[in-house]
């Protein structure tokens, strides 16, 4: 039995899980869940990442406390985009800035002066987007120059993890691509725009491929923990990635949807596809554990649900899962609908308002009761992932047939079945846990367990269960669709 850790970190929260493997079986179990989210700072947002590193090592106390101590390796993979920065000595500078702080705009408005969206999104295949790491590097130099000139090292959220568990500085291929400083022509950073933009290149190292073995845990942290050293792997530190590489996909026309605070819904190509029709569609082209691509959207998700929650919480009235679902059945179907993309929802102070605010500005009733706007919420979710959809088999050519879905947001089981509705598609629902089942198999492969990613897909097939949500009510939502269309745009 080879027993790994898989560190899974997500926007709204982190976990550990203990995986096993006997060579054909692989189990996962929840050692330590802890929640995450940006800290507000004056007017800035950051990762508290200390803080999310002590959470780690309460959750390899708890592992070894239950008596697992014959695990030999760990890895970690996070949302994208956002990293830390090294000085020359070795240390973190500043806490990471985190990628919903809304001063990023002003890179990618410094960025756009010198270079235009097609060229930017021609030699990376990554949306334009202000929350990219090229964007906050850029908006840095503006508003903390004295950060950029000491940084030595720039690395990504997993690979800075890595960092602090090994001593080895090493960024890996998958989260690397969401920078938009990946030229994927050259295979390489794009040091060509590092120059135009002013941005120096000493702190990009070599990447390496996902599966590389960095070294081990380090003395300290041995020491510290009462532990045995184990292994630290660069998986595809990406979470997306690692999502895509457990779901089953057993149809070779089926699109993924890795949900959670973002719903990530695309398809694997073997190159990005960067033409101006993916860019003004608002389409990317993100690494994946094989080194090939995901062409896929990177949507507004469980995030919009997250917000109201918090909002009402505050207000004194917390909702459970069961309750929301009992609200949401209740409410009234297809009273109004908000395009979940609009920019004003990525990060506003209130989100129950901020949607009735945006049905009020498109001519339409705003959604009054919780059941109602949380209804709202996901009705308007899964048209948008209808258009998608339709879009991903334009640009590609293909039929989507049915739509693998993974994550902690299938929980949702009325999202699923909206999808289901709302693209009139097949759905397959699971595993939950798909990016730390992702990140359990990118060790099992680097480790020599698994011979190649076709093995793993037959792994995660054979050891998770998966439940379908056939399409229902298709009339219904296809004229709730042609609504959709008519009030988003
Ligand atoms: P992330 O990785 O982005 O932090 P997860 O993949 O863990 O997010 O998904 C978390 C989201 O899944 C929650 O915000 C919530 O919307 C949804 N979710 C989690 N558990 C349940 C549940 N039991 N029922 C319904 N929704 C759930
Ligand atoms: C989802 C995700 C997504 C984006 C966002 C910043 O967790 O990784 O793919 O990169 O975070």
């Amino acid at each position: 039995m080879k027993k790994v850790w898989a560190f899974d970190l997500g926007a709204s929260n982190g976990r550990l899980m203990l995986s096993s493997f006997d060579g054909r079986y692989l189990e996962i179990e929840e050692i330590h869940r802890f929640p995450n989210k940006p800290i507000q700072l004056t007017d800035r947002y950051y990762w508290d990442i200390l803080h999310i590193f002590q959470e780690m090592k309460v959750g390899i106390t708890k592992s070894l406390q239950k008596g697992h101590t014959d695990v030999v390796s760990l890895a970690v993979d996070t949302w994208g985009v956002d990293f830390g920065l090294l000085s020359s000595s070795g240390e973190l500078l500043s806490n990471p800035y985190s990628y919903r702080d809304p001063l990023h705009s002003e890179g990618m408005e410094g960025i756009l002066e010198k270079i235009t969206r097609e060229e930017l999104y021609s030699r990376s295949g990554i949306e334009p987007s202000s929350i990219n790491t090229i964007c906050q590097l850029y908006g840095m130099k503006i508003r903390r120059p004295d950060l950029i000139e000491q940084a030595d090292t720039l690395l990504f959220t997993p690979n800075l993890i890595n960092y602090f568990f090994s001593g080895v500085k090493a960024n890996e291929f998958t989260i690397s691509t969401t920078s938009q400083l990946y030229h994927f022509k050259n295979k390489n950073w794009d040091f060509e725009l590092l120059e135009k933009l002013n941005i120096p290149a000493k702190m990009f190292n070599e990447i390496t491929k996902p599966g590389t073995i960095l070294g081990s845990t380090l003395e300290s942290i041995n020491k510290e923990l009462r532990m045995n050293p184990v292994k630290v792997i660069n998986v595809a530190g990406h979470d997306t990635a690692s999502a895509l590489a457990a779901l089953p996909m057993d149809n070779p026309n089926a699109a993924f949807m890795s949900c959670g605070t973002w719903v990530l819904m695309g398809v694997k190509v073997q190159e990005p596809i960067a033409s101006n029709q993916a860019l003004s569609w608002g389409f990317t082209n993100e690494g994946t554990i094989d080194q090939e691509y995901r062409l896929q959207k990177n949507n507004m998700g469980l995030w919009l649900m997250q917000q109201c929650k918090t909002v009402w919480e505050r207000d004194g009235d917390s909702l459970s899962y069961e309750e929301e679902s009992v609200l949401i059945k209740k409410a009234r179907p297809f009273t109004s609908f908000i395009n979940p993309d609009d920019p004003t929802f990525l990060h506003p102070k209130n989100m129950p308002a901020q949607i009735q605010e945006y049905c009020r500005r498109t001519g339409q009733k705003p959604p009054e009761t919780k059941g109602e706007i949380l209804r709202c919420i996901l009705e308007s979710l899964t048209l948008k992932y209808r258009w998608v959809l339709e879009k991903l088999e334009h640009l590609t050519g293909t039929s989507i047939e049915e739509i693998n879905m993974g994550g902690g947001g299938i929980q949702n089981q009325i999202l699923c079945q909206f999808t289901a509705n709302a693209t009139k598609k097949k759905v397959q629902a699971g595993p939950i846990e798909a990016s730390a089942i992702g990140n359990s198999l990118g060790q099992l492969l680097a480790l020599g367990e698994i011979a190649n990613i076709q093995e793993a897909r037959e792994i995660v097939r054979r050891s998770f269960s998966t439940k379908v949500y056939e399409p229902k009510d298709q009339l219904t939502w296809d004229q709730a669709y042609e609504r959709f269309l008519q009030n988003v745009n």
